[in-house]
């Protein structure tokens, strides 16, 4: 399978994220990305190419053009405002405020486009989401020309980034743009299956209204886990998109057996559905040593869902998201491509 790989994911190096009232060095780091690419590398799992440059409209398909705006100024804006340390957002829109009017300054544009507080905008984290969702598109255009699959190795991850919001470490949503891209290139239908711990707010979001995109998500309960406002159960779809959104929150401490069940139920789904193509949001942060999450997959399983999804046989784009073991990320992530390839 084709790896998509770019170096310039390093310019997004953040100092600090406020975890637990605290600023500490972000689990989203750099190393996350070296270490796939070397596994990568290790297995002889393909060829690794760089990402070609993309216009900016295939990323405004999905984002407003105000919040791509926002993102490429803020750091010089905050820097400009006289603040030392990295931009983070400290006010919001809450219950009762107004939530349309964007402010001028830089404070009040971090309240109105972020979702939460954890993540900082740091002097290269615009370059380096822009290389991110280059290497998705990249991928994406090679099974344009006929690959059966690719791995997209991006670096910042997307599904929490909606339309016009960043936050949880996502900026710009690249399975989102390489979905779109699809439909743009004349795919009928879809489908976004989201694995990574987490929900994926913003690609549901995204996609909330339409049938042409099936948004399937497994991940933490909403009551218990990050982003804890979006991915319950009854989240179905809206107007035309009812229907075409399945949720499936888990529990603390849930292992294999109840998240394969999952698996099965959401890959019956898609093989109804029916989608030209299969889009992978890859996050491995359900890994049972996770320092953030709370699943218990072990290294074997993800070649086992791997190969669950392998049998779908579907044109499977995989899209890196989180995973923040990064003594094992790499294993665990290209455990799923190497059992996808039946290997
Ligand atoms: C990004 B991705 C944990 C707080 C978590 C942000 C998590 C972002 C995850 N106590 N804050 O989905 O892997
Ligand atoms: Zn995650």
């Amino acid at each position: 399978m084709l790896t998509v790989f770019s170096e310039k994911h390093r310019l997004r190096d953040a100092r600090t994220e406020l975890y637990g009232g605290l600023l500490v060095p972000p689990f989203e780091c750099p190393v996350r990305a070296e270490h796939v690419l070397q596994r990568v590398r290790d297995v002889g799992l393909g060829e690794i190419v760089a990402p070609a440059d993309f216009a900016i409209d295939a990323v405004t398909r999905i984002h407003d053009a105000d919040f791509i705006g926002f993102l490429e100024t803020c750091w010089d804006e905050w820097e400009g405002a006289g603040f030392r340390g990295e931009a983070i957002a400290t006010c919001w829109p809450a219950r009762g405020m107004q939530q349309h009017r964007v402010p001028h300054h830089i404070e009040g544009k971090l309240g109105h486009y972020a979702l939460a507080a954890e993540t900082s905008i740091c002097n290269g984290t615009w370059e380096a989401a822009r290389a991110s969702v280059n290497v998705a598109l990249t991928a994406q255009a090679a099974l344009r020309d006929g690959a059966k699959s690719a791995f997209a190795l991006c670096r910042p991850p997307g599904h929490h980034a909606a339309a016009d919001m960043f936050g949880g470490y996502c900026f710009i949503n690249n399975a989102a743009v390489a979905v779109q891209a699809f439909i743009d290139q004349g795919a009928s239908r879809v489908a976004l299956l989201d694995v990574d711990f987490h929900h994926g707010n913003g690609s549901q979001a995204i996609f909330y209204d339409r049938d042409d995109v099936m948004f399937l998500s497994l991940h933490g309960d909403p009551r218990e886990a990050f982003p804890h406002f979006l991915g319950y159960a009854d989240e179905t779809g809206r107007g035309a998109g009812e229907g075409f959104n399945h949720n499936y929150p888990m529990g603390p401490g849930t292992n294999y057996k109840t998240w394969a069940a999952a698996l099965a139920d959401a890959c019956g789904k898609i093989s109804n559905y029916a989608p030209d193509a299969l889009v992978i949001s890859l996050g491995v942060d359900t890994f049972e040593r996770d320092p953030i999450s709370f699943f218990k997959l072990s290294s074997d399983d993800f070649k086992r869902y791997g190969a669950t999804i392998g049998g779908l046989d579907l044109s499977t784009l995989f899209i890196m998201e989180g995973g923040y073991a990064v003594e094992e990320i790499g294993v665990n992530a290209v455990n799923v491509l190497e059992g996808f390839e039946g290997r």
